[in-house]
């Protein structure tokens, strides 16, 4: 693969890194993408399962859907795309990780300062408390899952129409900001307010570099784009900017 010297200069320089990444970046551990052919939305209807409205209607049919993806994510593994953006962290003095997935890969493969936008499938709120908690159940005792409360517990995800994390939103929005490059993987840039942050980060001088299979909304903002799967590009980059 030809990797433009300038590329490998501004990974080697870059003071402060943000990342942004989407379901792209699981798809060669074995997840399925949200859209494209055979993605997610092929086969579900996300008004169905995923908006509040879906949920106020039938919470067992959401649960239902949401129980499939961690059984996925459970019987699947990070790739050597996370595992690239865990070791970029450990040598980066300023790093942030932002993800629009919830499937906690970036963590297990070591990933530490990561901001989760979208939520994280292991974690369930109480909807009378609002606690959070663990569960890692697969499958889960009981659906739909109920807190000791005696409330329904619900995946402490973001659906549609439903405001993200605040402080996640927050961090997220400072580090595109503050970054000097943002490395975007595997992510279709449609889903706002996560879309906004490319766009934000060049309009603030950052270089984008991109890893895709595919051009996005955001290609002709980005120096470079590495097109192909992020985990032999990312790695194969990485290897030789370090
Ligand atoms: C590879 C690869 C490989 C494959 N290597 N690459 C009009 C304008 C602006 C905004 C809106 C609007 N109408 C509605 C909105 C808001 C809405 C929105 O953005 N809608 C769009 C349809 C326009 N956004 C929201 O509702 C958000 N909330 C919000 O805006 O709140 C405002 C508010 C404030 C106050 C009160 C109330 C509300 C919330 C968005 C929540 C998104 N949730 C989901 C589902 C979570 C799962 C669950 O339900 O459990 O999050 S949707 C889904 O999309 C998921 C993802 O995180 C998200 C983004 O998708 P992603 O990650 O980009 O995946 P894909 O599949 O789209 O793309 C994969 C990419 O990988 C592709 O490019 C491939 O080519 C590539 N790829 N293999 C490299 N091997």
């Amino acid at each position: 693969m030809e990797i433009p010297q300038e590329v490998l200069s501004v990974m080697k320089k870059a003071k402060k890194i943000a990342v942004l990444t989407g379901a792209g970046i699981s798809a060669e551990s074995g997840l399925i993408t949200f859209r494209g052919k055979d993605g997610i939305w092929e086969k579900f209807d996300p008004d169905e399962v995923a908006t509040p409205g879906a949920w106020k209607k039938d919470p067992l049919k959401v649960w239902e859907f949401h129980e499939e993806f961690r059984k996925a994510i459970a019987e699947h593994e990070p790739n050597p795309a996370h595992f690239t953006l865990a070791e970029i962290e450990k040598s980066s003095d300023d790093f942030t990780l932002i993800t629009q997935n919830i499937d906690q890969y970036h963590q297990d493969a070591g990933s530490k300062n990561v901001i989760e936008l979208h939520g994280n499938v292991w974690r369930v709120k109480c909807l009378k408390e609002g606690t959070v908690s663990v569960n890692k159940d697969v499958p889960m005792k009981q659906l739909p899952p109920y807190c000791s409360c005696g409330s329904m517990l619900r995946p402490d995800v973001v659906w549609f129409n439903e405001p993200l994390p605040p402080a996640a939103l927050e961090n997220a929005f400072k580090a595109t900001y503050e970054c000097d490059l943002m490395i975007v993987v595997g992510t279709s840039i449609v889903i706002y307010p996560a879309a906004m942050l490319p766009s934000f980060a060049y309009e603030h001088g950052a270089k984008i570099i991109e890893f895709n299979l595919e051009p996005t909304p955001i290609s002709h903002l980005a120096m470079f784009s590495f097109f192909g799967k992020a985990g032999e590009t990312l790695p194969e980059v990485w290897e030789k900017a370090r």
